[in-house]
């Protein structure tokens, strides 16, 4: 990095102590809802984004009233297991707090919105006190780790989920300042501040956000490609031989700047299950150590390793282990979605329900939200959030199982088998009104645009057909369209671009099809695709690749590509 000057949030977090600013302090201005522009770079770190209600911004901009702020609140449950005694407190907390409603996300954990700045600690401290920690949630660190809820490979699912586990808590920071901030009822600056470290971090962190997920075939629902770090599990007669290990995936990209682009991890090799540790760290420590520090665009894994090539990060990793990794092995995906409805495994029942966007709130006429805890009042197993919005109540015994489905039929919660195939597999970002960086609707607008294209799968009889669609409101990506057989990105308030040709596996960026359309155009442009495929696909055929094959769109296997890929017709 020598010669190049530091992006501004290096020296925030040089000077921070690790971590701590004066976010302590600036909780306790009352003469604001907001707290300084240094500390907020710092609150992500501890879970947090500070916010504000952008539905109201100009109404209160004209009345020169200070913006509505209040916080994000993200908690880090690798593999989304959640007790349901740990539902019941976000839940209760979201009421307490937030603006009454949960956020389930695209990475398996809870987040809540609308916790003004008086009550952020309190609800911190709730949360940690039911065993869910906020730290590193966000910040430029390793995120929550994503791996395959579903538990009915059991045997295998229990234990990647376990190295999940192990690997997330090998990877936390070793800040005291979490601790002093929202857990101590006065701050105590002692010895522990003078002591604090981070062995692996050290005092200015990562470049940027990083992410690991591991991946149980033939799922792929964690999008093993999209992660900084992939771990997919090798498996040999039901039994975990080890991970292939894939490095520098990524979603985000800026609209028009060629030099960001969303990219595929790429496979570079096999370790056993008691390396996956070592690995991790040892990738983290490349990245801190070669990510770009002077240009936060550029700064994801992604770009390390593009800028010097796969070889060197094998030389570099296998360096760092002093111990080489072994030839991948082979392994096949056969989706990126979630199986809904009742299944059973080792014993036990499981129940995946679809939760639209991941969304929990009382709907008119589908208190999902109620239904939901009044199911955590009486479940004995554990909720598993999957990584696409949707939970599952898992673990419930031969008795229960007539108890949940009650509870189900009662508050009208569904496990999605009514809905087109098409709405099963869709995801859509939060966007607005709390996302800072929102360009277009997501959450709020999918489930209209949803309905619009069901009446085209209707015409073309593709209502049981599976189609994996994502919308997110900027180019960030947070739903991983990249990775969608159809993808929406926004652009402007009810404009989006429109990609096509990603695979029902997960394992191919989508293409530009139509750029900066609306609702009409949508429509009109997806149509004549919908029909031509209903009648022109080959047996089996996904419709990402049909679109390649019927010459719509190039198929995209490299994120550089991304940008010189075009439409075709
Ligand atoms: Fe994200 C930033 C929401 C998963 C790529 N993301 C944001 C922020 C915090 C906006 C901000 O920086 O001010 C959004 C907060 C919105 C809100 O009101 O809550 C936000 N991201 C989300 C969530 C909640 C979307 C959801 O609907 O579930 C997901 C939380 C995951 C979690 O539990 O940790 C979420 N974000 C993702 C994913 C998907 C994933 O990780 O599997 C991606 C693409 C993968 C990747 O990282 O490459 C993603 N989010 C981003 C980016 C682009 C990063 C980049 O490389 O350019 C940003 C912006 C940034 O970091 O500068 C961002
Ligand atoms: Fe916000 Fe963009 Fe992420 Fe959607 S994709 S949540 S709009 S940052």
């Amino acid at each position: 990095m020598s010669g190049k000057k530091l992006d501004p949030l290096e020296t925030i977090k040089e000077n921070s102590r690790f971590l701590r600013g004066t976010i302590a302090e600036g909780l306790k201005d009352t003469l604001t809802g907001a707290i300084s522009d240094d500390d907020n770079k710092l609150l992500k770190f501890h879970g947090s984004y500070q916010q504000d209600d952008r539905d109201v911004r100009n109404e209160r901009r004209k009345k020169k009233l200070e913006p509505a702020y209040q916080f994000m609140v993200r908690v880090r449950i690798p593999g989304g297991v959640a007790t349901p005694e740990q539902w019941l407190v976000m839940d209760e907390l979201a009421h307490k707090y937030g603006n009454g409603t949960l956020r389930m996300t695209t990475r398996q954990t809870f987040q809540m919105h609308g916790i003004l700045k008086k009550n952020l600690k309190q609800a911190i401290r709730e949360m940690n006190e039911a065993l869910m920690t906020t730290l590193a949630a966000c910040g430029d660190v390793n995120r929550n780790v994503m791996c395959n809820p579903n538990p009915y490979q059991s045997d295998v699912h229990a234990e990647v989920y376990e190295w999940a586990k192990k690997t997330s808590d090998h990877l936390l920071p070793r800040t005291s300042a979490y601790h002093e901030i929202w857990l101590e009822d006065e701050k105590i600056i002692d010895t522990k501040e003078k002591n604090d470290s981070e062995p692996l971090y050290g005092p200015t962190y990562l470049p940027r956000k990083f992410k690991i997920g591991f991946a149980v075939p033939p799922s792929n629902d964690v999008d093993i490609f999209s992660q900084d770090l992939g771990f997919i599990a090798i498996l040999n007669d039901g039994k975990l031989e080890g991970f292939n290990v894939a490095v520098g995936g990524g979603m985000g990209m800026t609209h028009g700047d060629p030099k960001t682009y969303p990219q595929l991890a790429r496979i570079i090799g096999f370790c056993a299950p008691n390396q996956v540790i070592e690995v991790a760290e040892k990738v983290v420590s490349i990245q801190r150590d070669y990510g770009n520090r002077a240009n936060r665009k550029n700064a994801r894994f992604k770009y390390t390793i593009d800028a010097r090539g796969l070889d060197w990060i094998k030389n570099e990793l296998n360096e760092r282990l002093g111990w080489d990794l072994g030839e991948a092995r082979p392994f096949h995906f056969d989706h990126n979605g979630d199986r809904y409805g009742w299944i059973k495994g080792d014993g036990k029942w499981h129940l995946t329900l679809f939760v639209q966007s991941g969304r929990i709130k009382d709907f008119d006429g589908y208190p999902l939200m109620t239904g939901l805890r009044e199911i955590a009042k009486i479940h004995q197993g554990e909720f598993r959030l999957t990584p696409n919005q949707n939970v599952i109540i898992s673990n419930v015994t031969d008795e229960m199982k007539g108890k949940i489905d009650e509870l189900v039929e009662k508050y009208h919660l569904t496990d999605g088998k009514h809905y087109s195939a098409l709405r099963r597999n869709s995801m859509s970002c939060v966007a607005f009104p709390t996302c800072g960086l929102a360009m277009a609707e997501s959450e709020r607008y999918l489930p209209t645009l949803l309905g619009k294209i069901e009446e085209i799968l209707d015409d073309a009889g593709l209502r049981e057909e599976e189609i994996v669609i994502r919308m997110s409101g900027c180019p960030n990506g947070c739903s991983r369209p990249a990775l969608a057989e159809i993808a929406f990105i926004g652009k402007a308030p009810g404009k989006y671009n429109l990609y096509l040709g990603g695979s029902f596996t997960g394992d191919r960026l989508a293409c530009l099809y139509r750029e900066n359309i609306g609702e009409e155009e949508i429509l009109a442009s997806l149509r004549p695709i919908l029909l031509q495929y209903a009648k022109e696909r080959q047996e089996g055929e996904h419709f990402g690749d049909f679109v390649i094959r019927a010459g719509y769109v190039e198929a995209i296997h490299d994120g550089r590509d991304f940008h010189k890929a075009t439409a075709l017709n």
